[in-house]
């Protein structure tokens, strides 16, 4: 079986890890979020890409979610030192590494898909991982600026410095709709049986992935089943309700299927606090078969178990 996963960080890189336990013959394809890049010191540094190839790969920092596990700062401090700007941000000295090897590979004039496979051949991810596509696509937030008007910051900064504090605006993908696809993003989803969009935030990772002209299109023609990153209307953790609001989408799981649609969902998986979108779908969701089952990522069996309900649910919509 072949299955493709349009993947942001931390809520794709879990489910991805229980999806791998649930269809352990299944070769899967990742098409990763690349908006969220951003180039510091110098450094090309990809934080979704490396969240899910650390996470498979066995070197993530578990607790946080990204970064490396046993990192070390002195880089950053001898940085701060330096009174070298931004500060906000934090790389680690092992993770540094991997922005080093990326840098050098772009600059010697690999592209970013080449890159990570070459990355992905020391981790072993046991998935194929692609970035969404090898041309710069960078998430921009418009927010107020303090001296008048408005003005448009990098995501990360909105993000991690801001803490998603400021009202947003707007939210762009800047670039997204002249990127193409990846080399074999596209015949991944062609020839896939299933794409499963995972819990990932809808609006800055799947949302994003899907602004790359050609993507939405393809998934459109295979059976797509989502998972609810909302639960009981709030995101399990994290900021992602202050993306859907710049949006103007609510932060519940019937929303969230609509803002998708059903051109694109064929299957929708929401939790069982949310058993009424399932019981009774209402006229947004027609077309969509909606499930409730537990969807906390707790452990690997829980997960598996969303992986499981997830591909079933396609499996019924072939
Ligand atoms: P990021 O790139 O690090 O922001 O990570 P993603 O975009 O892949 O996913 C973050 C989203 O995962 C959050 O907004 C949550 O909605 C969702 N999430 C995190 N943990 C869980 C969980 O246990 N269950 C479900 N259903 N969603 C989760
Ligand atoms: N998230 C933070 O909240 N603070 C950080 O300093 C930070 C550094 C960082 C470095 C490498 C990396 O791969 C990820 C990092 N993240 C950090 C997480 C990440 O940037 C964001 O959570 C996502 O991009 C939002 O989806
Ligand atoms: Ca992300
Ligand atoms: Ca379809």
């Amino acid at each position: 079986m072949r299955i493709v996963v349009p993947a942001g960080g931390v809520g794709g890189a879990r489910f991805l890890r229980g999806l791998k336990a649930a269809a352990p013959e299944a070769k899967i394809t990742v098409i990763g979020n690349t908006g969220d890049d951003i180039t510091l010191f110098g450094l090309r540094v990809c934080p979704d890409l490396d969240t899910v190839m650390y996470t498979l790969g066995g070197g993530i920092n578990e607790q946080q979610g990204w970064g490396r596990a046993g990192e070390g700062f002195a880089v950053r401090e001898e940085l701060a030192a330096y009174g070298v700007e931004p500060q906000w941000f934090t790389l680690g000295d092992r993770d540094i590494a991997t922005h080093i090897v990326r840098t050098q590979m772009l600059g010697a004039g690999y592209p970013l898909s080449a890159v990570t496979e070459a990355l992905c051949d020391r981790w072993r991810p046991g998935v194929r991982l692609l970035p969404m596509s090898d041309d710069r696509v960078e998430t921009h937030v418009v927010v107020d600026d303090p001296d008048g008007g408005r003005r448009a910051i990098h995501f990360q900064e909105w993000w991690v410095r801001h803490r998603a504090g400021l009202p947003a605006h707007e939210i762009v993908a800047v670039g997204a709709e002249r990127a193409a696809p990846a080399p074999g993003v596209l015949a991944a989803i062609e020839e896939a049986d299933a794409v499963l969009l995972p819990p990932s935030n809808p609006v800055v990772s799947v949302g994003t992935i899907l602004q790359v002209p050609g993507i939405r299109e393809a998934m459109e023609r295979r059976p797509v089943v989502g998972v609810s990153g909302i639960i009981g209307g709030s995101p399990v953790h994290g900021m992602a309700d202050a993306c859907l609001s710049a949006i103007g989408v609510e932060s519940s799981a019937r929303a969230v299927a609509e803002h998708y649609g059903s051109a694109l969902l064929d299957g929708w998986l929401v939790d069982e606090a949310d058993a009424g979108v399932a019981a009774e779908p209402g006229p947004g969701l027609d077309g969509i078969a909606v499930r409730a089952v537990p969807l906390y990522m707790s452990d690997l069996e829980a997960t598996a178990a969303i992986a499981r309900a997830a591909l079933d649910l396609a499996a019924e919509r072939r």
